[in-house]
C-alpha cells in the first residue's frame, strides 16, 4: 500500500532567523532560535492559521523553566519547515539541541506497530476481530481478547511496567541493561487480574502492544526490527529511524536523555543508554523530528494502509474530554477546536508529541530531554497549540490551560504525580 511521490521535505536554503533570544540560567551556554526554511508562499494558505513561532519559542523555554535541559519542535507544513530549540542536548559538553537530533520516542513505537499489522490486514493475514489466541494459542487467559482490544487498549491486560517503575531512578536501573523475552513481559502482566472485560472502556498498557509484537513476529515470521524496516523506513526513506533493540546506544547525532528522580532537588540521572527491552514493540524506537513528521504525514495521507485500514485505525474510544484513542494512534482536541492526530511517547529521559492534522498537510514533533516531569509534559503538549492554531488571542491562551479532565495520559498510577 506504499505510494510514491511522498510529500516534498522543507530545504534549509534560504533559512531565515526570527529571533535569537536569551535563555534561562539551567542552560546558560545555548540560544533559543526559531525559524523557517523552505517554500516562500504561504502554507496552507486560505486554511490553516499560520504557526505561532514566538509561541512556539515561548512554549519551549517555559520547558526549560520547568526543568528540561533542552526542547525543540520541528513543523512541516507542505514542503516548509519550521524550527525553534531550547537550551542542550547535552549538559556536560553544552551542546545546543537541534531539531535533527534523533531521540528515544516511546510510544510513538506503537504506531509503527499498529500501521504493520494493518498492512496485514490489507494482506488479508489479519482479522481485527479475531481472537488474540488464535494466532498465539493459549498466550492469554481468555479467548474473548481481540486484535482490536489491543491495538485499541481495551482489554484490561495489566500494565507491567506500574510496578516496574514505581521508584522512578531504581526502577529505571533495574531494566537499563536487562533483555527480556516478550513472553517474560506477558508473563510479569498476566501475574495480576485483568482489569477489565473485553471491548470496555480504555485503560492504556504497555501489555497490550508487547503482545502486538508477538503478534508480527508470529504472522510474518520476521522480527518486528525487520517488518518495520521494510515496510515504513525503507518505503519513507527515514534516515533517522531505528529499531536497536537490544543495543543500548543511539546511532549518529542524537540528544542525551535526563531522567529526573522522585525526590526533590537530587540532580537528573542521564539515561540515554538502555536496552528499552522493557518495552520494545510498545516503545523502542529511535527516530528524529523529520522522520516522525513524514511518517504521520504518510499515515494520514494514506500512502501506508489502505483507507479502510485508515478508518479502522480512526474509530476513537474516549480517553477524557478532549482525546481519543484508535488503534495505537491518538487524536487531541485543540483549544482552537482542531483536531490533530499522531502519539505521544515516554522513555526515560525524553518526552515526545509527534501530531499531523487530519489531511497530513502539516505535522509537528516536539521533543523535550526529561521525563519524569508532569509540569514538562503538559508545557510541550502547548507546542501542538502552537503549531496548528496560530496566534491565539491572551483569553483563549488562558483557556487552554488545563481543564480538570484535561490530563496527559501516561501510563496509570506510574507517571502522573
Ligand atoms: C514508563 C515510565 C512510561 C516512565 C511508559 N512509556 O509507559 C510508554 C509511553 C512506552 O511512551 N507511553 C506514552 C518514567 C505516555 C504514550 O503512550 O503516549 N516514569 C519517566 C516513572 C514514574 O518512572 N515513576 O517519566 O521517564
Amino acid at each position: 500500500m506504499v505510494g510514491t511521490g511522498m510529500v516534498g521535505r522543507g530545504t534549509a536554503l534560504g533559512a531565515v532567523l526570527l529571533s535569537l533570544l536569551a535563555v534561562p540560567a539551567q542552560a546558560a551556554s545555548a540560544t533559543t532560535t526559531a525559524s523557517a526554511a523552505g517554500n516562500t508562499h504561504s502554507p496552507a494558505a486560505g486554511k490553516s492559521p499560520a504557526p505561532d513561532l514566538a509561541g512556539l519559542q515561548a512554549v519551549l523555554r517555559e520547558a526549560l523553566a520547568k526543568g528540561a535541559p533542552g526542547a525543540m519542535a520541528r513543523i512541516e507544513d507542505q514542503g516548509t519547515v519550521y524550527r525553534a530549540t531550547a537550551g542542550v542536548a547535552d549538559r556536560a559538553t553544552g551542546r545546543a539541541i537541534s531539531t535533527e537530533d534523533r531521540f528515544r520516542v516511546g510510544s510513538v513505537t506503537k504506531s509503527f506497530s499498529s500501521v504493520v499489522l494493518l498492512q496485514l490486514v490489507d494482506e488479508g493475514r489479519l482479522d481485527l476481530d479475531t481472537s488474540v489466541n488464535t494466532y498465539l494459542p493459549g498466550l492469554l487467559p481468555d479467548d474473548r481478547i481481540t486484535v482490536r482490544h489491543l491495538l485499541s487498549h481495551r482489554r484490561g491486560l495489566y500494565d507491567y511496567t506500574n510496578d516496574m517503575f514505581d521508584k522512578t531512578v531504581p526502577g529505571f536501573e533495574s531494566v537499563r541493561n536487562k533483555v527480556f523475552t516478550y513472553q517474560e513481559l506477558v508473563d510479569l502482566s498476566l501475574a495480576k487480574p485483568l482489569g477489565n472485560q473485553p471491548g470496555a472502556a480504555y485503560a492504556y498498557s504497555n501489555t497490550n502492544f508487547v503482545v502486538a509484537g508477538m503478534l508480527i513476529e508470529k504472522l510474518t515470521g520476521h522480527t518486528v526490527h525487520t517488518e518495520y524496516r521494510n515496510r515504513i523506513i525503507e518505503p519513507l526513506k527515514l534516515r533517522d529511524t531505528f529499531y536497536v533493540h537490544p543495543d543500548t546506544a543511539l546511532p549518529g547525532r542524537y540528544t542525551r536523555g535526563y531522567l529526573r528522580p522522585d525526590e526533590a532537588g537530587a540532580p537528573l540521572v542521564d539515561s540515554t543508554r538502555q536496552t528499552v527491552s522493557w518495552a520494545q514493540s510498545a516503545g523502542a524506537m529511535i527516530s528524529s523530528a523529520r522522520d516522525l513528521d513524514t511518517f504521520f504525514s504518510a499515515l494520514l495521507r494514506g500512502r501506508l494502509i489502505s483507507a479502510a485500514q485508515l478508518a479502522q485505525m480512526q474509530q476513537w474510544t474516549p480517553v477524557n474530554s478532549v482525546q481519543g484513542y484508535g488503534l495505537g494512534l491518538r487524536r487531541r482536541d485543540l483549544s482552537c477546536g482542531v483536531s490533530v492526530y499522531g502519539h505521544t511517547g515516554t522513555v526515560q529521559g525524553y518526552y515526545t508529541y509527534a501530531f499531523t492534522s487530519k489531511d497530513g498537510r502539516r505535522s509537528v514533533t516536539a521533543v523535550a530531554n526529561t521525563s519524569n516531569n508532569v509540569d514538562v509534559l503538559n508545557t510541550m503538549a502547548r507546542t501542538l497549540d502552537a503549531a496548528f492554531c496560530g496566534k491565539q488571542p491572551a483569553a483563549s491562551t488562558a483557556r487552554s490551560a488545563a481543564p480538570v479532565d484535561r490530563y496527559e495520559d501516561i501510563a496509570p498510577g506510574i507517571a502522573r504525580h
